[in-house]
């Protein structure tokens, strides 16, 4: 038996659990082990930004934003249970039998596939200073594969003195989760389970299969279990760039490519896939945007020799580049339509609908609508921003009252595809901008072409090659 599973054996089952990070990801996962194991520190810095929670949750009040079915009612049960606390005194991570680490790990520098793990650090080092023998580490942040076995290994024997995957246990569990379905998610998909050797891997095992219903349990090792993650976001990503770019064709070839969509769909039976996602926009939010250059710095540090065709880049990379390129397409659409009403970006009102960048959600992280907004003040017109759920973004002003932002517009620009812009009636449109061929740009594909041509409107709309040479009415 090897040396890490005697000191376990004597340990015995994992009875308290250390989760740190009280966000999105930590919040539901400690309160969900909370509910399976005996006792759950939740550990949070007492920072200035996110400090409070530490006494919102042991307060059983859920400091996350939205509606997240299910879970300030367990925070509640665990708290009154005497089962879970937060705390930012570190020190308490002596006390556990496992710790898991849920903190951002985004990216300074794309371009230079340069990701700030600064935080992720400081919580591995916390981690480190006070870890006993026969201890689980369980890393869940989306990392660049090989962090696991290498950057937090490496900090974690630095500061503790013990060798990990010997003297303690090491794992990585990508979280899954996605807003508003939080607790569903940790307890319904299957969890990826990868530890830096199968003693690792096994205690990770004990630790996630308590609080699965219907998931379940994928084991592997810890950088196969990186890949995983950041290549199940990589692929979505490709995906909808295969959408965008035959977009662009499309609309070069004066065809619709709803029409194609409908067409390559349709090809059905065993084994036939299509993943056919949709074009639109732009890609945003912090999954996907990110997930893509985790991979890329993983095999590129990974110090072995990619065998790959000479001088060309990665499809993943072009994918990345393709959806970033949008936002750019919606800007040219909108000078071939300015230019076809006589029009220039200098002195127009631009009505730009959706700053959100998922679908009738507030959340606005890495938004497409930011370049667009960003090329087309740079380009002299004047834009009015608007969104039923986004308030403000830094000092940019977001409107809540279409009419003001529609008001005088020369072009109405569709970013983002909330309900409320599902049924927008050309009519009334057309006499709030006062224009006789007022613009109408669809970057989701949610209106009817044909209602606002006839109504003389210049309508442009991605993939619609079929649509956006028409006659002026
Ligand atoms: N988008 C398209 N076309 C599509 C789908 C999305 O242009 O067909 C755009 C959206 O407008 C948005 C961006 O992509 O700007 C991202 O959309 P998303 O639906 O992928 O939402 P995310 O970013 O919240 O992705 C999350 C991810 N979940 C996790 O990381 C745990 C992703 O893996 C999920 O597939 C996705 O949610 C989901 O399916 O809801």
């Amino acid at each position: 038996m090897s040396r890490l599973n005697e000191i376990i054996k004597k340990k015995g089952p994992i009875r308290k659990v250390g989760v740190i990070g009280m966000g999105y990801v930590g919040i539901p996962s400690a309160v969900l082990f909370a509910e399976k194991f005996d006792f759950v520190w939740g550990f949070q810095r007492a920072s200035q930004s996110s400090g409070y929670k530490i006494e919102m949750l042991n307060n059983g009040i859920s400091p996350l934003k939205g509606e997240e079915p299910g879970l300030e009612d367990l925070i509640k049960k665990v708290r009154s249970l005497g089962k879970f606390e937060s705390t930012s005194d570190f020190s308490k991570i002596k006390d556990v039998d496992a710790v898991t680490l849920a903190i951002q790990t985004p990216f300074k520098d794309k371009g230079e596939l340069e990701p700030d793990f600064g935080a992720l650090e400081e919580g591995i080092r916390q981690i480190g200073k006070h870890l006993n023998e026969g201890v689980l580490v369980v890393l869940e942040s989306t990392i660049t594969p090989g962090t696991t076995k290498d950057f937090a290994a490496d900090i974690l024997k630095e500061e503790s003195g013990l060798i990990p995957g010997e003297d303690f246990a090491l794992a990585h569990a990508p979280e899954r989760v996605m807003v508003g379905r939080l607790i569903q998610n940790i307890q319904e998909h299957d969890r990826i389970v990868g530890g830096i050797n199968k003693e690792s891997t096994d205690r990770a095992v004990e630790l996630y299969s308590p609080v699965l219903t219907k998931g379940k349990i994928i084991s592997m090792d810890s950088t196969a279990a990186e890949v995983t993650k950041t290549a199940e976001n990589t692929f979505r990503d490709l995906q909808i760039a295969a959408m965008n770019e035959l977009a662009l064709y499309c609309e070069a070839m004066r065809i619709n490519v709803y029409d194609v969509r409908t067409g390559i769909d349709s090809l059905k039976g065993e084994g036939i896939t299509r993943a056919v996602l949709f074009p639109g926009a732009g890609v945003g939010g912090h999954c996907l945007t990110k997930d893509t250059y985790h991979l890329e710095r993983g095999v590129k540090i990974s110090g072995s020799k990619l065998d790959y065709p000479a001088d060309s880049e990665s499809l993943y990379v072009l994918a990345r580049k393709i959806n970033d390129f949008m936002p750019t397409h919606m800007y040219n659409l909108t000078r071939e339509a300015l230019t076809r009403a006589g029009k220039k970006f200098k002195g127009s009102k631009i009505a730009l609908l959706g700053w959100a960048f998922l679908n009738n959600s507030d959340d606005m992280r890495n938004t497409p609508s930011q370049p667009y907004y960003d090329m087309m003040t740079k380009a002299g017109a004047q834009v009015c921003v608007h969104d039923p759920y986004v308030y403000e973004d830094g000092n940019l002003k977001i409107s809540q009252d279409i009419e003001e932002c529609i008001k005088g517009a020369a072009a109405i620009v569709i970013f983002t595809g909330h309900k409320q812009y599902l049924n927008l009636k050309a009519s009334a449109l057309k006499k709030s901008t006062g224009c006789p061929h007022p613009i109408i740009i669809d970057g989701r594909n949610v209106i009817d072409p044909d209602a606002f041509i006839k109504e003389g409107f210049i309508y442009k709309g991605i993939g619609r090659g079929d649509k956006n040479n028409h006659n002026i009415m």
